[in-house]
């Protein structure tokens, strides 16, 4: 065994432990949509169809449910994921001329 050579595997006798490999799973954040009085029924469903894959009848859903209950799911994504789809949806509603509100809140 030398101490000069820093390619030779010396532990000088001391038990030494592998570091486990630490795989954090990233954070997840829920994307959700608001209720308002004035964006039309059907252009909120198409909004969850044609930005968050949802089928018309879940759409449908989805959107009686927010409208009832003032808020709901779009899904659950990536941060980075999140935020495009908040910021797309938002700009969209815009450019419509409605008022629709995405957000999004850690999981
Ligand atoms: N409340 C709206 C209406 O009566 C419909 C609506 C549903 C608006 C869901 C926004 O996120 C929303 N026209």
């Amino acid at each position: 065994m030398s101490d000069l050579n820093p390619f030779e595997d010396s532990d000088d006798g001391l038990a030494v432990q592998e570091a486990k490999p630490k795989l954090q799973k990233p954070p997840l954040y829920r994307v959700i949509l608001l209720n308002d009085d004035f964006t039309p029924m059907d252009f909120v469903v198409e909004v969850l169809m044609d930005f968050f894959g949802m089928s018309e009848e879940l759409a449908t859903q989805v959107m009686l449910q927010i409208h009832t209950q003032g808020v709901g799911v779009c899904g659950t994504y990536t941060k980075d994921v999140a935020e495009t789809k908040v910021t797309i949806v938002n700009e969209y509603a815009r450019e419509h001329q409605h008022p629709l509100l995405c957000s999004m809140e850690i999981v």
